[in-house]
């Protein structure tokens, strides 16, 4: 058996077979074992998994299998991120219906996973485009609602007018829609919002809870919600507005700058705007040039800065003597503080560039540290950084601090028009969740439209309301709208004819509630509320960075939401954190690498030449250059194909190669070398194991143990405490590189002879933890291995060996060694030598030897674990 050659194809399909057969990883809500939620991010169905996600899933799979050795009852489901756009390209090119696309796809990348060997509980499997789920995401829909945690407003929206569709402000790239490449329109829409910012305080604070999150994230999450305190203040007019008003409110972050304000701004949004544009010609041609930057803060931002003098004035606050002038400008966002803001050009550069432009004054008024008062001046850029406050009357010398709150006092105390001239406030940039989406692949938001009743939420009775499957593409836009009879159904209210709510919901809201879902997926409601709360928060949640910002923070909302409808209570979804490196390789390209096209892996041979890697068309025997090493992608044709390298080399063997390389959250460089170095290690335990049972038997009682023997205890368990301990911080490299080391010695025990009881039991041993140490990230193998060792039951199911603490201290100590009180040397004994022992080692050392010319010494001195002395 030893000899035969490991087929990882025969072997892992057989112990798969025999995990589904048993229901071994199917987990049991009731279990009274303590609980272990590990989640990966569940895939979108493309049509073929991808070698990020067999990293992805690796990982979680040695968690749970790890966890579930350490005795924990683990939940590990997998599902389908299911809805979305790619469904419906796929319609409108290849006829095909989005439905049937999707679960095809589904059933083929199943497949793809289960030849992983991952331990998932697949009969919690679900996918999001299924009607049980979305019908619970409706009811969910409604009941926040009812909590008041849904709305409808009028919103601007970026509108791609190829897809027609609105896109969110992240779908917007260089003002074009992320997948059509169409320039965006600005439309104004009723939409339905997620009232996300009644949690914004919450989300940010709690932010510090998560301790078992990578800080960059949190951070991300803290600038995405974007606190900042500041104070709204009333300039008054002295021209009259022509809406009436008779202040103009702004919202201000520094206050501490007021008496370097060179004029005012207004959103081209803003109430004064649009009604001075009804009789202003060019500020509504202005205005409507705005439009067309788009509403991201990122396009606004790059945009040039450019305005329209108002010819309205206001007082400055502190100073009646000061008349400023109102601009509309295009850099002043509606949704944001009023609409409105106060310009002081020398300490923003946005202000700046716009002074700059017009000709309006730069005035400093916080002075750099180290600068003179009398010659300081802005030149291109505004001074943003620290200093003391100066030109600025009863500030003048003043931190910006002491200064902002000075001025906060000062303005809170004045009344003008019947209120204080300032109040102190907190903004966030959070903005409420824009959940509507044009299109016919999602979840149906479960609203009627009355002409008398107005917006009625639909009964929980008549959920779900489901897709029609009678759909066509020949058209853009989104189907449901041009349903022939689908829209038609009555009031709930008052039963008069109504119309359906055409909007479907954003997926990421598909994705804001999964993991709840999957601790009780039959469910006839969203949630039982026992089972989530028992097995959320998830314990540990592995993905990619990608989604640190919008799929993380709306998951938090959701949990929030569904907390406060009873669906479940908590309030934080994710424990533990993690987001995992990308998966990169070498790029290829034909003849001389600059603008040849691209060639992927398979098409080509490499060949080294004395170091110098070279490489042709397998097919031609072209040239082709060998390129950068960047992250696989279609469009770069460097994917290698999960299918072809788990037929090749087994699925253990790029689970192993994946969590071998690199630190797990750093990217790894995928090679057909480094991959075939993995396939000759999982060949070599084999042969190892097989030496191990052929030539040692079951380990009875342990004998007395030779130094040897104690030696090889001694590494295998403190590979195994080492092991345990990077299992349970993620570091799988480390403990692949541990594993290693530990073959080695094992195999160095083997060929130094096993032929004593004690080596044997200490082989044998370190063989059986070698398997279970390997047992979550080379689960095939591992089973194999147990079984060759005569082990009953599979190892998927064994406990994780014990530690041996006693095994773990060294066993041996260095005594130094005085010869008539001065340190002539050491010697290394065993920790528990007995003195006498000691004394005789000592006696055959050279230098002792050579002190005492042959002669026996007066007296020798043994301090256990101490010292040594010799009178001579
Ligand atoms: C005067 C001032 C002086 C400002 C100065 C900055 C520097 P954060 O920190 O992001 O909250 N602002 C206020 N409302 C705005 C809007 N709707 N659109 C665009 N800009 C707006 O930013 C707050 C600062 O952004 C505010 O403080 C305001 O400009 C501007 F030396 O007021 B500041
Ligand atoms: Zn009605």
């Amino acid at each position: 058996m030893a000899t035969e050659r490991y087929n990882a194809r025969d072997v892992e399909a057989r112990w798969q077979k025999t995990w589904n057969d048993k229901n071994v990883f199917v987990t049991n809500n009731d279990d009274p074992r303590e609980k272990y939620y590990v989640l990966e991010m569940f895939p979108y169905p493309s049509g073929r998994i991808h070698m990020g996600h067999v990293r992805n899933y690796a990982m979680g799979d040695v968690v749970a299998r790890y966890k579930r050795a350490k005795g924990f009852n683990v939940l590990h489901p997998m599902g389908w991120d299911a809805f979305g756009m790619p469904a419906e390209n796929a319609a409108m090119q290849n006829k095909v219906h989005p439905k049937d696309w999707t679960y095809e796809n589904i059933a083929f990348m199943r497949d793809q996973l289960k030849i992983m060997g991952l331990s998932l509980d697949w009969s919690r499997e679900f996918a999001t485009c299924d009607v049980e789920y979305y019908t619970q995401q409706q009811r969910l829909f409604l009941q926040f609602l009812e909590a008041g945690l849904v709305y409808r407003k009028n919103a601007k929206v970026n509108w791609d007018p190829v897809d027609m569709t609105v896109l969110a402000n992240e779908q917007v790239i260089d003002g074009r829609g992320w997948r059509s490449g169409a320039l965006v329109e600005q439309r104004e829409l009723t939409q339905w919002f997620f009232k996300i910012s009644d949690y914004s305080e919450d989300l940010l604070e709690a932010l510090d809870t998560l301790d078992r999150w990578p800080d960059k994230v949190r951070l991300m999450q803290k600038n995405w919600i974007g606190r900042s305190e500041g104070l709204r203040v009333r300039f008054e007019f002295t021209t009259p507005a022509p809406t009436g008003d008779k202040v103009l409110e702004i919202f201000t972050t520094r206050p501490d700058t007021l008496f370097g304000a060179s004029f005012m701004g207004l959103s081209p949004d803003h109430p004064i705007s649009a009604k001075l544009a009804e009789t202003n010609p060019e500020l509504k041609a202005f205005i409507e040039e705005c439009r067309r930057i788009g509403t991201s803060e990122e396009a606004i931002e790059k945009a040039e800065k450019k305005g329209i003098d108002t010819g309205l004035r206001v007082k400055h606050p502190l100073d009646d003597s000061i008349e400023l002038p109102v601009y509309v400008a295009n850099f002043i966002l509606m949704d944001y503080g009023t609409g409105a803001i106060f310009a002081c050009p020398a300490h923003d550069q946005r202000d700046l560039d716009f002074a700059r432009k017009y000709g309006l004054p730069v005035k400093p008024v916080v002075l750099p540290k180290d600068a003179d008062p009398a010659t300081f001046e802005i030149g291109d850029e505004a001074f943003t950084d620290d200093g003391a406050i100066f030109n600025s009357g009863f500030m003048d010398g003043m931190s910006i601090a002491d200064a902002k709150e000075a001025v906060a006092k000062k303005l809170e105390a004045i009344t003008i028009d019947g209120a204080p001239q300032a109040t102190r406030q907190v903004n966030y940039r959070l903005r409420d969740w824009g959940i509507s989406r044009q299109r016919y692949w999602g979840c149906p938001i479960p609203v009627i439209h009355c002409d008398d009743c107005g917006v009625v939420p639909e009964k929980d009775e008549n959920l779900p309301v489901q897709l029609p499957d009678d759909i066509n593409f020949d058209k853009p836009g989104n189907p449901l709208d041009r349903h022939p009879t689908w829209r038609n159904t009555t009031c709930p209210k008052c039963g008069k004819a109504a119309r359906r709510e055409t909007d479907t919901m954003d997926t990421f809201v598909d994705s804001s509630w999964y993991f709840a879902r999957f601790t009780e997926p039959r469910c006839d409601r969203p949630t039982d509320p026992k089972a989530a709360n028992d097995w959320l928060p998830v314990d540990q949640y592995i993905g990619g960075i990608e989604h640190a910002i919008l799929h993380l923070l709306y998951s938090r909302f959701f949990t929030r939401a569904m907390q406060k409808v009873g669906a479940l209570d908590l309030k934080e979804p994710f424990k533990g954190l993690f987001t995992q490196g990308m998966v990169t390789h070498e790029t290829y390209r034909l003849g001389d690498g600059a603008n040849g096209q691209w060639v992927s892996p398979a098409e080509i041979k490499i060949e080294d030449v004395d170091g110098t890697r070279s490489a042709t068309m397998i097919s031609s025997g072209e040239p082709v250059t060998i390129g950068s090493i960047e992250k696989m992608s279609k469009s770069k044709k460097n994917t290698v194909d999960p299918t072809d390298i788990i037929e090749t080399y087994g699925a253990d063997t790029a689970r192993w190669f994946m969590l071998s390389d690199s630190p797990p959250e750093r990217d790894v460089i995928w090679t057909e070398e480094g991959v075939q170095g993995s396939w000759r290690f999982v060949q070599r335990v084999w042969r190892l194991i097989g030496d191990i049972a052929e030539k040692t038997g079951p380990r009875g009682a342990a004998p007395a143990f030779s130094d040897a023997a104690a030696g090889l205890r001694g590494a295998t368990h403190k590979t195994l405490a080492a092991v345990s301990k990077d299992l349970e911080s993620l570091g799988f490299n480390r403990a692949v590189a541990r594993i290693y080391e530990f073959v080695n010695q094992i195999g160095k025990a083997l060929h130094d002879g096993v032929d004593s009881p004690d080596m044997a039991y200490a082989v044998r041993e370190a063989g059986e933890y070698l398997t279970q140490m390997m047992a979550p990230m080379m689960p095939h193998l591992a089973e194999e291995c147990w079984q060759a060792l005569g082990q009953k039951g599979l190892i998927s199911e064994t406990a994780w060996p014990a530690v041996d603490e006693s095994l773990l201290v060294d066993d041996t100590v260095t005594l130094p060694i005085q010869i008539n009180g001065k340190k002539r040397g050491e010697i290394t004994v065993q920790r528990d030598a007995s003195k006498e022992a000691v004394e005789a080692a000592t006696l055959q050392l050279d230098f002792v030897q050579r002190v005492l010319e042959g002669r026996a010494p007066r007296k020798i001195i043994v301090v256990p674990q101490r010292i040594v002395n010799v009178v001579a």
